[in-house]
C-alpha cells in the first residue's frame, strides 16, 4: 500500500516564498501531492497536532509561531514517504541540520525562542494518519 504523509510549509516558510522551492524538492524526490491547502491554523489543530509538546517550554512559543501566519497543509505519497520526507527535511535545528536538506539549505537560526525551521514532517504512520485527520477532516 502506498505510505502517506502529512507536511506543512510552516508560516515561517510561506513568509520567506519559499513554498515553490519546498514542494519542489518533494516532487523531484519523487514524491505525489496528493492534497494541498494554504489555511491559517486554529488554536484546535495547533492543540492537537502539538499534543505530545503540551508543557514543554517551546510550546506557548511554537503555538505562537505557527499562528502568525498561514501555512501550507499537504499530502504527499509514496513507498516510504515518512521517513523519506524526514529525511529532505533535515533535523530540527536548521543551524546543524546536513547542507542538501530543505532546513538546513533554507534556514536558519533567527535569535529567537523557537525553532523556525520551515517544515514538519509527520514521523510515524500513526502520526501521518492523525495528522492527515487533523488538517484535512473533510477525509
Ligand atoms: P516537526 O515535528 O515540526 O516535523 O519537527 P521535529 O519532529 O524535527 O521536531 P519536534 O521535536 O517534534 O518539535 C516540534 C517543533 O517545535 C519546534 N521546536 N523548537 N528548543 C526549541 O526551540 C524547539 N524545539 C522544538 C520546532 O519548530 C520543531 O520543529
Ligand atoms: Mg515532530
Amino acid at each position: 500500500m502506498t505510505e502517506r504523509t502529512l507536511v506543512l510549509v510552516k508560516p515561517d516558510g510561506v513568509e520567506r516564498g519559499l513554498i515553490g522551492a519546498i514542494i519542489a524538492r518533494i516532487e523531484t524526490k519523487g514524491y505525489t501531492v496528493e492534497r494541498l491547502e494554504l489555511l491559517r491554523a486554529t488554536p484546535e489543530q495547533l492543540a492537537a497536532h502539538y499534543a505530545e509538546h503540551e508543557g514543554k517550554p517551546f510550546y506557548p512559543p511554537l503555538v505562537e509561531f505557527m499562528s502568525e501566519g498561514p501555512l501550507v497543509a499537504l499530502v504527499a505519497s509514496g513507498h516510504g514517504v515518512i521517513q523519506g520526507f524526514r529525511s529532505l527535511a533535515g533535523t530540527t535545528d536548521p543551524t546543524t541540520a546536513a547542507p542538501g536538506t530543505i532546513r538546513g539549505d533554507l534556514g536558519r537560526d533567527w535569535g529567537l525562542n523557537v525553532q523556525k525551521n520551515l517544515v514538519h514532517g509527520s514521523d510515524s504512520e500513526e502520526s501521518a494518519a492523525r495528522e492527515i485527520a487533523i488538517w484535512f477532516p473533510e477525509g
